[in-house]
Order: structure tokens, then sequence, then C-alpha cells
């Protein structure tokens, strides 16, 4: 399992329903009811419970987030997002950035010291992930620089080709 820490950030290549952090965050749809991909092993992984939670929040906005327990998962909470669907409209990379800076609002307004990102809207929802990484990378620097109490923010990656991009954005862009 291939691992690196850039300062507060830190890239890890892995399940992120695994991890032991106070939050993960979630790749969801605007339904917050579930789907494939990292949503999909989320809501396996953390059981039925969540889903019943998912219910009572009436959706979410693409790149707004809301927060709910994390029930069967070693993650205390789950932070859903809605990333945007990539349209090449220039209202997609100030939606990605929504995405991240909604969650870490989200965390840090819960007092949570550590939350690990998925790559967002890089999977089904067809984000170039080389313009992806560049966003999540630059929104999260900037929130950790005005300090809002959070300790370390993870980026969790599946397959080596992103992981190989965040390494490279990460070692070039934070110090
Ligand atoms: N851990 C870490 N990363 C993962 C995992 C995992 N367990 N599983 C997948 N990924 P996607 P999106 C990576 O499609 O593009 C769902 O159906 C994956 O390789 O999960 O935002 C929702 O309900 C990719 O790099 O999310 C929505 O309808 C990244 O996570 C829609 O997909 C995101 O891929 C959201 O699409």
């Amino acid at each position: 399992m291939k691992h690196a820490t850039f300062g507060r950030m830190e890239l890890l290549q892995g399940d992120i329903t695994g991890l032991q952090v106070e939050a993960i965050v979630n790749a969801a749809n605007c339904s917050l009811l579930g789907g494939g991909g990292v949503d999909g092993a989320i809501h396996r992984a953390a059981g039925l419970q969540l889903l019943a939670e998912c219910k009572t929040l009436n959706g979410c906005e693409t790149g707004q987030a809301k927060i709910t327990a994390g029930y069967r998962l070693p993650a205390r909470y789950v932070i859903h997002t809605v990333g945007p669907v990539y349209r090449q409209r220039p209202q997609d990379a100030q939606l990605l950035a929504a995405c991240y800076q909604n969650s870490l609002k989200l965390a840090a307004a819960h007092g949570l010291k550590t939350v690990a990102f998925p790559a967002i809207s890089c999977g089904v929802y067809g984000y170039p992930p080389k313009k992806a990484c560049a966003i999540a990378v630059d929104t999260v620097k900037v929130f950790l620089q005005q300090d809002h109490g959070l300790e370390k923010v993870l980026f969790v990656v599946y397959a080596d080709e992103i992981y190989r991009l965040y390494h490279d954005y990460l070692t070039t862009n934070v110090h």
C-alpha cells in the first residue's frame, strides 16, 4: 500500500472505507440514497442504518455537503458531498472546489481533526483526474492555511495512475 506525507496532507492508496479517521467523505449523488463506486462501498460497509439516516436528509445539491454518523464504518462520521458531472463548463471547477470547501467546513464545525477524501467526480462523473487533483489539493491547502483546527487531510485513491498524479502535484505544490 503506497503512502506519502506532505505537511498536514497525506496521500494513500487503498479503500477509504477501511480508514480509522474521524470522517470519510463520500462522493455521492444528489439523492444521497447510495449508488456505485465509492458511494456503494461506503453504504455496504456502513450498513442499512446509514441509508436510513440519509433518507432523512432530503438530498443534497451539487457542491454542497451533509454529515451523518459512520455506523459500522471505522470512521465516526461520513460527510456526503455531490461532485459535478464533468461537462467542460466553467462552473465544473467551482463546483468541485465547493465540494472540498463545504466538506472541510462541516468537518471543522464538528471539531474534527482528520478527514479523508476520495477523488470526487473522478469515476462515473468523468472529471479528468489531473484537473480534479489540482483543484482538490489547492482547495485543501488554502483551507489548512486558514487554520480551522483540522490537523490532517488524507487523499485516498484507488488507481496507480491517480496516485501518481496526486504524488506529482503534491510534490511540486506543497512544501
Ligand atoms: N476507496 C477509495 N476510492 C474509491 C473507492 C474506495 N472504496 N471506490 C471507488 N473509488 P466514483 P464520482 C474511486 O465513481 O465520479 C456513484 O454511483 C474511484 O476509482 O465513486 O464522484 C454515486 O452515487 C474514483 O477514482 O464517484 C454517484 O452517482 C473515485 O473514487 C456517482 O457515482 C470516484 O469515483 C459519483 O461519481
